[in-house]
């Protein structure tokens, strides 16, 4: 029977409760959010602060928005696609495939040589200047097209001192290239590792290319494990931070990603970043084809949780585009197209401009925290109200930490956890655009309600009479009265405005069911485009 067609839960959520309990017993403390990882906090540097750690850590996280929860609300980051060729294949990749609308890895309109990728880093940074970290994240391997990964590298590091560079790869070549990454003073390493257990590999990886001929099966993915983990060694061992993304597969790796963590963990990675599978036929890729179904809201977030206590967790990750611009969730590349950045003539680089912005920013983003801070010690103790009470939210942000997104524009909500000591991002869910041409399009309100379907309401600077009524229907409560200020105090004020109902018999509270992650390109805005 296909993964796809069945409604089987693959995790169990008592099983990984009980693997959570494991996963504390085994890890050895590490220091904190140090190189050496931290202690399953739910993003490191997230809306916490700099907390206990390091000051020369936070300095390399605090604007870099993958690295921090917190930062990706504020700063932005670019790919440049200068690395196509790849030396494994994953069951979920097709880099055939490409959709302007589309976004998910390995996906990418232009390649770039590395002379063309530096002036399209030169053109963002002048346009966006909270543009902090350039990425090369494909549409292939980093590591698998070292000499225009490195050219590209060593270009910046030259002409745009300001910005991080950071790079992604499969980790095959990486204990080969330590030297060279630390050359550049590439700061941050991503390596996706699915596995520890090279029989769950060989679900997932077909071959590698690996000394001069191609490897299959269970030896494949064996050679593959060890060079991630050598190389994420070697990567703590001179410092550099550190991020493992793991792609979870139902049925084939999604238990055995607590393993995962622990192992990680334990070698020194800064973040682990668990990410949904993206598969539908369409795409082209083996998963796809043969109806292997990614996780639901609920199955991500379990096995998310159980983590918690091992490596620090990344909950923001939007399985970028190799030429993704702009902050997380928006993609502007299409703005910096390779005849538009012809047509900019020449570039100035003008780092003190960049600088100040930057610095407006940060005072930004201060006031954020401390707004957090007010509503939290603004939060009451009721009687009769279960003081755990925990909910979801969505919310509708085009960015600055704020409410300031009308519902029909969203192409995404961000997810908050709420409850009265915390509200906390756990994740986002992409949605079709319900605005079309000025109107409402009527059809896409239930796939909306599907992807926020666990969430007791949404927040939006401002929602039409259709949408509001069907989302109450489906027992969502729209709430546009937050509209502009910051996120984390709009959910603390909207929900001790809930339990107070609560407690003075208005509302009686009803747990939410599970939601849909969106899978596929966001044909609703892709319409709306034509
Ligand atoms: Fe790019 Fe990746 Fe660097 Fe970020 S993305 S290379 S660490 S600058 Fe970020 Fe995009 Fe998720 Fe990657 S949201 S896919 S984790
Ligand atoms: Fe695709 Fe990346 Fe896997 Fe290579 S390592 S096959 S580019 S997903």
């Amino acid at each position: 029977m296909s993964a796809q067609t069945t409604s089987a839960t693959f995790v169990s959520i008592a099983s990984l409760k009980k693997g959570q309990q494991a996963v504390s017993e085994v890890i050895e403390t590490g220091g904190g959010c140090g190189t050496t990882g931290g202690e399953g906090k739910a993003s490191c540097g997230s809306s916490d602060g700099q907390g206990d750690m390091p000051a020369e850590i936070w300095d390399k996280v605090k604007n870099h928005p993958c690295y921090s929860e917190e930062a990706h609300h504020h700063f932005a980051r670019m790919h440049v696609a200068v690395a196509p060729a790849c030396n494994i294949q994953c069951n979920y990749c097709n880099r055939k495939y490409d959709c302007s609308n589309e976004s998910r890895p390995g996906v990418v309109s232009q390649k770039l040589t590395p002379d063309q990728a530096v002036k399209k880093v030169l053109a963002v940074a002048s346009e966006i200047p909270q543009m902090t970290v350039l990425g090369i994240a494909g549409p292939g391997d980093a590591l698998a097209n070292p000499k225009k990964t490195f050219d590209t590298m060593r270009q910046l590091s030259e002409k745009a001192p300001d910005i991080k560079l950071c790079l992604s790869t499969n980790g095959l070549a990486l204990p080969d290239q330590v030297d060279e990454i630390c050359k550049y003073n590439i700061d941050h390493v991503t390596i996706t590792i699915n596995m520890v257990d090279p029989e769950v590999g060989a679900k997932i990886y077909p071959w590698i290319f690996w000394d001069h001929k191609r490897v299959t099966g269970v030896e494949a993915s064996r050679i593959l494990h060890e060079r991630q983990m050598l190389g994420l060694e070697m990567l703590t061992a001179r410092g550099v931070l550190t991020k493992i993304n793991s792609v979870l597969i139902p049925g084939v790796n999604d238990e055995h990603l607590i393993e995962v963590n622990r192992e990680v963990k334990k070698r020194g990675a800064f973040l682990h970043n668990i990410m949904p599978l993206i598969s539908e036929a369409e795409h082209g890729t083996v998963f796809g084809l043969t109806g292997q179904r990614g996780p639901t809201a609920q199955e991500l977030k379990a096995v998310q949780d159980a983590c918690m206590g091992g490596a620090n967790l990344m909950r923001h990750c939007r399985q970028c585009r190799a030429d993704a611009v702009g902050l997380l969730g928006e993609d502007r590349s299409e703005e910096f197209t390779l005849d538009k950045i012809d047509a900019m003539g020449e570039i100035a680089y003008d780092l003190d401009k960049r600088q100040a912005y930057q610095a407006k920013v940060e005072l930004e983003r201060q006031s954020q925290h401390q707004a957090k801070v007010d509503a939290l010690a603004a939060q009451l103790d009721l009687e009769n109200i279960d003081p755990d009470m925990t909910v979801l939210m969505a919310v509708a942000t085009e960015g600055h930490g704020k409410v300031n997104q009308h519902f029909g524009h969203a192409t995404e909500f961000q997810i908050f956890e709420v409850n009265k000591d915390k509200a906390q991002f756990v994740g986002h869910r992409r949605v079709d655009l319900y605005c079309q041409g000025g109107y409402g399009e009527d059809e896409q309100l239930p796939s909306i309600v599907r992807a926020i379907n666990d969430c007791h309401a949404v927040l939006v600077a401002k929602i039409g009479a259709c949408p509001r009524d069907e989302l109450k229907a489906a027992g969502i409560e729209p709430v546009d009265e937050y509209a502009h200020e910051y996120i984390e105090k709009a959910a603390l004020g909207w929900f001790g405005n809930y339990r107070q109902r609560i407690a003075n018999g208005e509302l009686r509270h009803v747990p939410r069911g599970d939601a849909e992650i969106r899978q596929g390109a966001l044909t609703g805005a892709v319409e709306a485009e034509a």
